[in-house]
């Protein structure tokens, strides 16, 4: 298994496709998507462009859809949820598929929704995405973290060096085997430091600073919270994914 990271979609490459390709956006959206599936949500189905999103979930029944659209943090007027993970109740969302369209999460999802694998990975289910690439083994692996609007966050590479250093402690492989990119090494890095103060870490970045602004003091609280779910979304056609059933 060879391992590469790219700190946001700008930076990730566009001729070739990798096996295995897990989007990270911890603040929040890998994080709610987790959430909702694990609360019993259908499906998410991630949408760029809002219109787009209004369009193909109008064909939905009204009380099997969500909508979630979320732009600089806030949640968009009209719509019923925003990025919250903390909004995604069993009550609310269980056995409804949320169509969400958020700033930059569901931009890294569509930047490798080719690849024969996708999934969204968070801290909050960083176990079980990592034991969902072991069974698997694929042979080409990417972690896309989804930054800011083009530039590097945080908590993105963070959490895609938490991954990285459990698979490279449970495949026993050493560094230099595992590792793809100089990126893998400095995420692995950043996360050893800073793995037993995520909130603080949190404090420090600035989309953590932006959510802070904006009073979601619990929604990084929850975030920063690891393995706690067993919820993987797998990508099962372009732009949706369900619950992994391994
Ligand atoms: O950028 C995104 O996709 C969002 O996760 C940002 S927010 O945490 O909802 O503000």
């Amino acid at each position: 298994m060879k391992l590469f990271i790219y700190h946001t979609p700008e930076l990730t490459p566009t001729d070739r496709i990798p096996d295995c390709a897990i989007a990270v956006d911890v603040l929040r959206a890998t994080t709610t998507m987790a959430t909702v599936l694990a609360a019993g949500g259908e499906a998410i189905q991630v949408f760029s462009d809002l219109d787009k999103l209004l369009q193909v979930s109008e064909k939905w029944a009204a009380d099997k859809r969500l909508r979630a659209g979320e732009r600089g943090g806030g949640k968009v007027e009209g719509f019923d949820l925003g990025n919250s993970p903390l909004d995604c109740t069993k009550e609310r969302v269980a056995g409804r598929r949320l169509f969400i369209s958020t700033t930059n999460g569901t931009r890294a999802l569509q930047c490798i929704q080719s690849a024969p694998t996708v999934l969204a990975a968070a801290f909050v289910n960083r176990a079980a995405a990592v034991q969902y690439v072991l069974s698997q083994q694929p042979e080409i692996v990417w972690i896309v973290g989804s930054g800011w609007e083009g530039s590097y966050s945080l908590e993105d590479t963070a959490c895609a060096g938490a991954i990285a250093h459990s698979l490279l402690q449970k495949t026993n492989l050493p560094l230099e085997e595992l590792a793809g990119n100089d990126e893998v090494v400095g995420a692995i890095a950043l996360y050893e430091q800073w793995q037993d103060k995520l909130v603080e870490l949190f404090h420090q970045a600035s989309h953590g600073k932006r959510l802070l602004r904006l009073d979601c003091h619990e929604d990084i609280k929850y975030c920063a919270q690891m393995d706690i779910l067993d919820a993987l979304p797998i990508q099962t056609e372009p732009g949706v994914l369900k619950i992994s059933d391994q």
